[in-house]
């Protein structure tokens, strides 16, 4: 305790500048929930430093946005929002020329800096089992700097339909870090719909970063937004979100009061080690889900759980281990990014399948361990690779709507990342890749990814990662190992793997069980 808090007093001051003049980032940025600005539907404002709106001519201009896509909401009224992000809220955004970004077009994007924007950077995300104890310690430090500090964002702390067409904002503030865990509660929550047959209320998935095809780009962008307020909120530009390679580890390596903390057994499996105070927002999602209302807590609240991980804890043998090696080369040799049926019918509230779909095996709902690359489960799902780590972890992370309050996350969705760019350079893919077909919603080519603002589409997000100034430590060009071991080891276990052939009915496989999705 005593070493956390002199390491983490250096951190406070050696940043303070940093601390007082970059006061950053969930949903809407906070100049922007007034009641004027909310009636106007017009979210343009001034970047610091400039006087005009959107920056002025050399930056940007507030424009019309231009939706490609506009979802349904039939059945999931009060909850236009989400479907048709932003325009519920704002319908006139900046529209930012060259390399600038944000909001207001005072950033630069992902890949550049510079007052103009015009100077490239590359920053290397690397394997947190291989840093030295100073640069793990801060990432932590990082990570609780973000928690100690208010973002220039805010949260919605109720529906839009009772904010009377926005005359009557209803906003908090909330810190960097909580801004981020609050994202993927809101992104995969579940909302009240009333039934026809008999009126009564029932919680119905409406999930636009998981179950199809957004689940690898949403979650790229995601990472890229976090890793870059934690370069603000630190002042180290040069910060990137460390990846623990979980497969074909016999244990978690990374669950050590060193890296991300030890389990309590004699106390409920609460955390042991830098993150033994940190509590879990949102841990009433299903509460708040039956009443019709939004997750607003306050991290301060000393009411809300702390967090959990019982590493292997889970009951069922196959969530004892972590993914094989085998099944990420296995998910590697599909070509297919995705294929129709794409998985999950939001208004249908029904299960379909995604067979031989590199997301769908990545994500986990489709078999890699098994090598049939079939759809597993109905309304119960699969859970394997992306999802089985999850699981694992038997606490906080092993459901979706809690998942990003633990640390883990970061690390484990940095792999998955990581695998997801060895192979969009295997297979060269470009953004035609991403389906515009039969998607779930948010789940579009050009959809809106809910809830980012400034807007941002899938197939933005379906590049390589140099694009968006980063790569990872120890792949190559063509996404492969740097060591030769290794490199050899999944070149021939990828070129060996018999070709995922497509169910011919709509009959699931039957040779495999049935799991619970890891979010139930
Ligand atoms: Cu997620």
């Amino acid at each position: 305790m005593i070493e956390r808090a002199s390491s983490y007093h250096f951190v406070l001051t050696s940043c303070l500048f940093a601390l007082l003049f970059h006061r950053h980032h969930a949903l809407l940025p906070e100049t922007c929930v007034s009641s004027d600005i909310l009636s106007s539907k017009e979210c343009c404002p001034v970047a610091s430093g400039t006087t005009e709106q959107c920056g002025g001519p050399g930056r940007g201009r507030c424009e019309d946005l231009q939706v490609q896509v506009m979802d349904v909401t039939d059945g999931f009224d009060g909850d236009t929002e989400r479907f048709q992000w932003p325009t519920t809220f704002f319908n006139r955004t900046c529209h930012c020329f060259g390399n600038f970004a944000g909001a207001d077009c005072g950033k630069c994007k992902f890949g550049w800096t510079g007052p103009d924007c015009d100077v490239q950077k590359q920053r290397i995300r690397r394997n947190i089992l291989e840093m030295d104890q100073d640069d793990v310690d801060k990432f932590k430090l990082y990570l609780q700097l973000a928690k100690d500090t208010v973002s220039d964002y805010m949260i919605p702390t109720t529906l839009y339909q009772d904010m009377d067409d926005g005359r009557n904002p209803q906003f908090n503030e909330i810190n960097v870090y909580d801004e981020f865990a609050w994202y993927h509660y809101y992104v995969a929550r579940q909302n009240l719909v009333q039934t026809t047959t008999n009126n009564t209320n029932i919680a119905v998935f409406a999930d636009f970063a998981h179950k199809g095809p957004a689940f690898l780009t949403w979650h790229r962008a995601y990472l890229l937004t976090w890793e870059r307020a934690l370069q603000e909120v630190s002042g180290d530009d040069d910060f990137t979100i460390p990846y623990w390679d979980w497969a074909g580890e016999d244990n978690c390596t990374v669950c050590t009061d060193e890296y991300l903390g030890g389990s309590d057994a004699t106390n409920n499996h609460t955390l042991t080690g830098f993150f033994e105070e940190w509590r879990t927002l949102c841990a009433d999602f299903g509460n708040l889900t039956d009443r019709g209302q939004l997750c607003t807590n306050n991290v301060n609240d000393s009411s809300l759980p702390f967090l959990t991980r019982n590493p292997g804890g889970d009951d069922r043998p196959e969530l004892q281990k972590l993914p094989s090696k085998e099944a990420v080369y296995y998910a590697l040799s599909v070509r297919d990014y995705d294929n129709i049926p794409h998985d999950y019918d939001n208004l249908q509230n029904d299960w379909k399948q995604s067979h031989c779909s590199f997301r769908n095996l990545l994500e986990g709902f489709a078999d890699s361990e098994y090598r049939t690359g079939h759809h597993v489960g109905a309304v119960g799902g699969a859970s394997q690779l992306h999802n089985s780590v999850h699981l694992y972890m038997n606490g906080t992370m092993s459901l979706v709507p809690t998942s990003a309050n633990d640390p883990m996350f970061l690390v484990h969705h940095a792999n998955v990342d990581r695998i997801f760019e060895k192979w969009l350079r295997r297979y060269n893919a470009s953004p035609d890749a991403f389906p515009t077909d039969s998607t779930p919603t948010g789940h579009n080519r050009y959809s809106y990814m809910v809830p980012f603002f400034p807007v941002y589409t899938n197939d933005e997000f379906f590049q390589r990662s140099e694009h968006f100034g980063y790569t990872y430590e120890g792949i190559d060009d063509q996404g492969l190992p740097l060591d030769p071991n290794e490199r050899a080891q999944e070149l021939m276990a990828v070129d060996q793997m018999e070709k995922c052939e497509p169910l011919s009915t709509s009959a699931e496989d039957p040779s495999l069980g049935k799991q619970s999705y890891w979010s139930d």
